[in-house]
């Protein structure tokens, strides 16, 4: 399928290493999602993740796969999100991990089907923050440098605020999508009723529906 991640505007993330049911499946992707990422934080391989996409192929929404660990990468998805986290502390989560992984996989990788999102983590629970080791307790001037640095000094087409796993500021949100033109912003974290999503989506570009799923809310209205 021809997917065009400017154009999303609901998304869930669907985690490998998390069991869902088939009857909750398609109860998702009956409701107002433009596209499923497929990703999580680790505690899955190649398996897991090829798994999933067999389950999502044939439905009809876009999918795309969020890399997080190159050995659980296959071929199959619209679209491949690399994660840069633009406030770790360590280089590897920045550009490492990145470099290494080019080093290896050059010669088979999609460039076409590749977007690059700039991390921005503020959730310090968050168990990306702790494994990126990102340094959390930025203020809002802060953010807004990573927000105008992901979209002039490094042009990313997704600047995301990620929250996960706490519903985040929508001060923060609005205060961001006013510096930034071209480049799209991502709000994940914490959505679980139908007025989280709608207020966040009335702000960011894209919204990211995550553990809810697995928790049996229902954010997100049908169809
Ligand atoms: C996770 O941003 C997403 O990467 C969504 O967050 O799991 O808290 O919904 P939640």
């Amino acid at each position: 399928m021809r997917a065009d991640h400017r154009e999303w505007r609901r998304i869930a993330k669907l985690d490998p290493a998390r069991a869902l049911s088939d009857e909750r499946l398609d109860e998702i992707c009956a409701w107002n999602v433009d596209a499923l990422v497929v990703g999580g934080t680790g505690g899955y391989g190649m398996g897991e993740v090829l798994s999933l996409l067999g389950r999502l192929h044939g439905r009809s929404l876009p999918l795309a796969l969020e890399v997080s660990d190159p050995r659980a990468v296959c071929p199959g998805f619209d679209l491949y999100l690399i994660p840069m986290v633009l406030n770790s502390t360590e280089v590897d989560w920045v550009v490492g991990h990145h470099q290494a992984t080019i080093k290896r996989y050059a010669d088979i990788m999609d460039w076409e089907r590749l977007v690059v999102e700039g991390y921005c983590i503020l959730n310090p629970e968050a168990a990306a923050a702790r494994l990126s080791r990102a340094r959390t307790d930025l203020d809002l001037d802060d953010v807004l440098a990573f927000a105008r640095l992901a979209e002039h000094l490094l042009n990313l087409p997704v600047f995301y605020l990620e929250y996960s796993g706490r519903y985040g500021s929508p001060q923060v949100v609005a205060a961001v999508r006013e510096v930034l033109r071209n480049t799209r912003l991502w709000y994940g974290g914490g959505i679980q009723t139908p007025e989280q999503a709608e207020r966040m989506a009335s702000l960011a570009g894209a919204i990211v529906v995550g553990n809810a799923l697995y928790e049996g809310y229902a954010p997100l209205a049908k169809r």
